[in-house]
């Protein structure tokens, strides 16, 4: 019998909290060493290993050390690009990896008359095949399943693995229904194992010849939603599936990274004056001690400014009480005084997408993907890709011209496909 473990979205990186940093990293580091110690024969990632293309070197550095012990029990990796750390010409952190040897990235193919061919890596101990389709930004890689080759993977004898980052339509969680996602029917059929990454999720399902398709979800957290799906029980992990002549067993090993408390606040009808209070007093009660605190504050005072209330010093006595992090999630709370914020979201990202939403319909030209949900997309992967930080070390020029390179991958005027 084989093993193969399988992780997804790792967004090493995605953190500027050093706490939450910390807690991303033993993560990645108990899993690597848990690979060894289950002396897994190969280990599989479905992109998002990490947050950005262009990471922290640090964060790098530390991934990079744990991958390579790995790589010396003689356990390969092979890997897609997800959705962050994907680049249309080759010049993501995970190329340079892939280029050095230490892991492989096992997307491999061309257009020909119009069909995308993909070409299978074998893994030379296990002889299993792997296929993989990278994530795209913004669910661009819709248009490759639309023209892949199914019939020659599907033809392909043996024990195979399809590894993707991308959700699909029909097992898409309720919460995501906005996500672009790929119908079941653009998978080749009759593979194995279907690995897939994307979904902040974990699910398991089988539907007719598609046997097995498992989402581990993300190893920690990419984001406040995944802490605050966290901090509701949903387990984090990867899996371990073990194989001969087909898959055995599937075990999903879950990563206990930190506790979390959940503090939720309704100030509706209540005063500014009021909420400040009762806020106050419901954290004082909380045992917060070593855990992440979710604070979420939501409803329409009624009376007093939203601002009256003083979240830092909630903050502090939360920090005094021991919380590792306290996320504040105040999106929600507004007052009746004053409600000139016309445009509400959950976070910072749906409050441009709904900004910009509301601005489309002004914009005047004639090709179609300016306009309406295309144009949508298009607007806020622009924005996403000039807002990219500099780098320590990089020059102003060198800075200007890398946005400048990325916002024209983003508008595709250079695309080139692996
Ligand atoms: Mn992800």
């Amino acid at each position: 019998m084989y093993k193969f473990a399988h992780i997804a979205d790792c967004h090493l990186g995605a953190h500027r909290n050093p706490v939450l940093q910390k807690l991303e990293s033993n993560a990645f580091e108990k899993i690597m060493t848990k690979c060894v110690d289950e002396k897994v024969d190969f280990l599989v990632i479905s992109g998002d290993l990490f947050h950005s293309n262009i990471p922290d070197m640090g964060v790098v550095n530390k991934a990079v050390k744990k991958m390579k012990e790995i790589r010396d029990e003689g356990i390969p990796i092979y890997l897609v690009y997800g959705s962050h750390d994907y680049s249309p010409n080759e010049t993501s952190i995970i190329d340079i990896l892939d280029s050095a040897g230490l892991f492989t990235k096992i997307v491999k193919g061309k257009v020909e008359n119009g069909k995308l061919k993909l070409k299978f890596t074998v893994d030379p101990k296990t002889e299993v095949k792997l296929v993989g389709l990278s994530g795209r930004k913004i669910g661009m890689e819709e248009k490759y399943f639309e023209i892949l080759d199914r019939e020659s993977l599907e033809k392909e004898k043996g024990f195979k693995i399809f590894v993707f980052h991308s959700a699909i339509t029909e097992f898409k969680p309720d919460y995501l229904a906005r996500m672009t996602s790929i119908p079941i029917s653009y998978f080749p059929k009759g593979f194995d194992y279907y690995a897939g990454g994307h979904v902040h999720k974990r699910i398991e399902e089988e539907w007719q010849e598609y046997r097995k398709i498992v989402y581990p979800g993300p190893i920690f957290a990419g984001s406040p939603r995944d802490l605050e799906l966290s901090a509701k029980g949903e387990n984090r992990g990867f899996y371990i599936v073990s194989f001969k002549d087909g898959v055995k067993k599937i075990d999903f090993i879950e990563i206990p990274t930190c506790q979390y408390v959940v503090y939720e606040y309704d100030a509706s009808n209540k005063n500014s004056t009021q909420a400040q209070e009762e806020l106050i007093q419901g954290i004082q009660e909380l045992n917060v001690d070593n855990k992440i605190v979710l604070f979420k504050v939501t409803g329409k005072l009624s009376g007093g400014k939203t601002s009256d209330i003083n979240f830092q010093q909630m903050r502090r006595i939360l920090a005094e009480k021991g919380a590792l992090y306290v996320n504040v999630n105040r999106y929600g709370l507004t007052s009746k005084k004053y409600t000139s914020l016309k445009v509400m979201g959950q976070d910072v990202h749906e409050i441009e997408k709904k900004l910009l939403k509301e601005s489309i319909g002004s914009v005047k030209v004639k090709t179609t993907d300016l306009k309406g949900n295309k144009g949508i997309k298009l607007a806020s992967d622009l924005l996403s890709a000039l807002r990219q930080p500099q780098k320590p070390n990089e020059t102003k020029r060198d800075y200007i011209e890398r946005r400048v390179r990325h916002a024209f991958e983003v508008l595709k005027l250079t695309e080139v496909f692996e």
